[in-house]
């Protein structure tokens, strides 16, 4: 199997390399983002509950997001590989991804970091702001708190994927194309 971590800071271009990594490889495409966006859009207990939480942009609980991936790995027992995108975003989410992944006998063959700087990264979060109406990227003080949370809670995962040699730093700046061919590099490596 062929399991991605895609890591980075909001706004790093995690979602939009993903889309290009499950054509490619035939993966499912698990964004803890998109499935909470898709609970409030539903109006469910879940999402009323993830929906302020978001919106300041704080990180949802570990036990809610723990839970959404373990349920989509039951129900997928026979994929070709995942790609997590936007999840793990804590210790304890790496932690228990992993044994997650040992019950089913498999394991994260990689994690792809993209690095980008804040100011980029704030200026592309404001663009889609523009036209997503989502509240986290509408205000600069809200995206500064996403960083924020990233680089206290988040970006220490770089070190606990390291340790298990399985850290692969990618700059994110550039066209998607260019980024989207480093990344089929650092695949490459692994296989
Ligand atoms: P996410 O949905 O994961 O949002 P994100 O960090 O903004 O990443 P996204 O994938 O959307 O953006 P991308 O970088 O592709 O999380 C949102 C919230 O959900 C979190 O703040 C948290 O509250 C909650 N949450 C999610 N997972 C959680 C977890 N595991 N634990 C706890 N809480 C969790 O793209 C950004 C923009 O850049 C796009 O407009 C794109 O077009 C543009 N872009 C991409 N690549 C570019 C490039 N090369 N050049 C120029 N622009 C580019």
């Amino acid at each position: 199997m062929l399991n991605i971590v895609i890591f980075g800071p909001p706004g790093a271009g995690k979602g939009t390399q993903s889309q290009l990594l499950i054509d490619q490889f035939n993966l499912i495409h698990l964004s803890t983002g998109d499935i909470l966006r898709g609970e409030i859009a539903q109006g469910t207990e879940l999402g009323i509950k993830a929906k302020s939480i978001m919106d300041r942009g704080d990180l949802v609980p570990d036990e809610v997001v723990i839970g959404m991936i373990r349920s989509i790995l039951e129900k997928n027992p026979n994929a070709k590989g995942f790609i997590f995108d936007g999840f793990p975003r804590t210790t304890v989410q790496a932690e228990s991804l992993d044994q997650m992944l040992n019950e089913l006998n498999t394991s994260i063959s990689t994690m792809l970091s993209l690095d980008v700087d804040v100011d980029e990264l704030t200026k592309r979060l404001l663009e889609r702001g523009k036209s997503s109406g989502r509240a986290d990227d509408a205000n600069e003080s809200i995206i500064r708190n996403r960083i924020k949370e990233y680089n206290k809670k988040t970006a220490p995962l770089k070190k606990f994927y390291a340790k298990q040699n399985k850290l692969q730093s990618i700059t994110g700046v550039g066209s998607v194309d260019s980024i989207y061919t480093k990344i089929c590099e650092a695949i490459d490596q692994i296989k």
